[in-house]
């Protein structure tokens, strides 16, 4: 075997945003473009002669082609060993375990995530590091520096590896193990649930439906939840990952998990509702009739999480995504720990994690995780959820009021302005960041501004700095908007909008949450002139 040096010349556009790059599918098979990508990554990557790497994605369109010339590149990169989920497949959250348990320098994870997918849908390329998490800014920013110098790259002329049986072979001196895609993971979630009594739930009748949406988490929730868990045949639907997800939007929320939705507020609704997304990372958990926020369910499972083997011993804190709802800080000030506000995206927990400053963390997109791995974690999240159903023998809906009844309700919405034209989204956040100091004490929508900043990040343990990670603005009435433009988007500017009010009062936690957030709906609108800088009337999704 040849390993062949191939000139190129660099892309412009090869910046990583909030979690990894990620383009059009179209934008990625131009010549050479994943290429240099990968080259790219590998030249940051330190110490590589003879490491192990691992590689896998969330089986979307494209994805095996690019897991093909990802091995063969490392192999002319000096790796010693690849580890690569068969087929091509691994969900982020394993993706993190199998980086962890192996003792890989790093993983390459293929996923566009909760974009949708095909040929005409989005693709993406990730990094993750040692210790399990996606690459910090230092080497994302190291990346993007070498990918727009770059000359040339490396391959090794080979045919392509058989990705469908699970053993060994060699490409060049490397060493490929096509490996189980479940195993290592499943392992790990054993160690951490009390899948005994969870299993005892299912056998007295308990029922749930899992929705995978066609996505990767299928064959994690089959083998755990139906395999080993002892769950009816059929509790997990869209169970098989296809190229282009069945045509789902592979985002768990209620609006494109609306199947769920529907029958979870039906009359013959089970007792608990899961979906994941696109690469398995993000988790949604519908009571029955009662749609739980990813904000409430990280606060949930913050103050019960020691019901579960794992998290027996108490938690040594807890961290959320500024953007997410403070009720996660409800609890920690009543257990006594920390919590931590972190800019949006998971690589931001990795050193919280690391450090032992935190057990758990979650942010509003759905994403919950713990020290396990240094990814959020779908099946773990409703995993967790089971144990503490299985083990208090209550109705999920009833743990959510006792929750609210306890600490109050953070009503919590997002709005989502998708495919805005990129010149009028930047003005908009300009506008507002120059706005800023003018705010405290001027009046909209009913509610007054009691402070406002553009969220800057000190991170604890290395104290590096991560500026303008979204403007929020605090009302004297215990509401909150913060304003950000998504880095995670293939087309346009997409501006997030997230909406929250406290409630304390119990007789006001079952009012609609459109109407209790109006107000600040307004308010946000006025402040931001969305309307007129973006000439939408409404926003695009809400969830
Ligand atoms: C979004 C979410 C963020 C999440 C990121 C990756 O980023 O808001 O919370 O970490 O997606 O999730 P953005 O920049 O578009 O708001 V995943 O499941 O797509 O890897
Ligand atoms: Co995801």
């Amino acid at each position: 075997m040849v390993t062949t040096r191939i000139p190129t010349t660099p892309f412009s556009d090869q910046r990583p945003g909030t979690s990894g790059l990620r383009k059009k599918v179209t934008v990625f098979q131009q010549p050479r473009y994943v290429e240099n990508f990968i080259q790219s990554i590998f030249d940051t990557v330190e110490n590589k002669d003879g490491s192990t790497l691992v590689i896998g994605g969330d089986g979307r369109f494209f994805n095996e082609s690019v897991v093909q010339t990802a091995i063969k590149m490392a192999a002319a990169n000096g790796f010693g060993r690849v580890l690569v989920g068969q087929k091509g497949l691994l969900s982020t959250p394993a993706a993190s375990c199998v980086i962890r348990k192996h003792k890989a320098i790093g993983g390459l994870v293929l996923s566009a995530s909760h974009n949708p997918g095909g040929p005409d849908g989005d693709f993406g390329i990730k990094f993750n590091m040692s210790h399990g998490g996606p690459a910090p800014e230092s080497f994302t920013e190291a990346v993007f520096r070498k990918a727009s110098a770059i000359t040339e790259y490396s391959i090794v002329d080979t045919p392509d590896i058989d990705l469908g049986t699970i053993g060994q072979s060699k490409v060049a001196a490397m060493t490929v193990d096509v490996i189980d895609p479940v195993a290592d993971y499943a392992e790990l979630m054993e160690r951490l649930i009390d899948f005994e009594t969870i299993a005892e739930l299912f056998r007295s009748g308990f029922r749930m439906r899992f929705d995978a949406l066609s996505a990767i988490t299928g064959p994690y929730a089959k083998a755990i939840l139906e395999g080993r868990l002892g769950a009816p045949a059929g509790t997990v639907v869209n169970g098989e990952p296809k190229p282009d997800f069945g045509g789902h939007h592979p985002d768990p929320n209620p609006v494109h998990a609306h199947d769920l939705m529907e029958l979870m507020y039906g009359p013959d609704a089970p007792d608990f509702g899961a979906a994941s997304d696109g690469d398995g990372d993000r988790n949604m958990i519908v009571a029955k009739g009662l749609f739980v926020t990813p904000s409430d369910s990280l606060a949930i499972l913050t103050s019960h999480a020691h019901l579960a083997p794992g998290y027996a011993n108490g938690l040594a804190g807890v961290a959320r995504s500024m953007p997410t709802s403070r009720a996660a800080d409800r609890v920690a000030a009543k257990l006594g720990i920390n919590c931590f506000e972190t800019p949006t995206g998971w690589k931001f927990f990795a050193n919280l994690l690391d450090a032992g400053l935190i057990t758990l963390c979650g942010e509003e997109s759905a994403g919950t995780g713990s020290n396990h791995i240094r990814e959020k974690d779908g099946l773990w999240a409703v995993l967790l959820w089971l144990n503490i159903l299985a083990v208090t023998r209550k109705p999920a809906d009833q743990i959510v009021r006792e929750h609210w009844a306890t600490f109050g309700r953070d009503y919590y919405t997002r709005h989502d302005y998708e495919e805005l034209e990129t010149a009028p989204a930047n003005a908009l956040m300009d506008a507002l960041r120059a706005k800023l100091p003018t705010l405290p004490g001027q009046r909209f929508g009913g509610l007054t501004v009691q402070s406002c900043d553009d969220f800057a990040y000190t991170d604890p343990v290395d104290k590096s700095v991560t500026p303008k990670q979204g403007i929020r603005i605090l009302f004297a009435e215990d509401a909150r908007a913060v304003f950000r433009l998504s880095g995670t988007g293939t087309s346009g500017a997409t501006l997030r909008v997230y909406l929250e009010r406290f409630e304390p009062n119990a007789d006001r936690h079952d009012l609609s949450t459109a109407e209790v957030l109006a107000p600040v709906v307004q308010a946000a609108n006025d402040i931001a002139e969305i309307a007129t800088r973006t000439g939408r009337n409404e926003p695009s999704v809400v969830t």
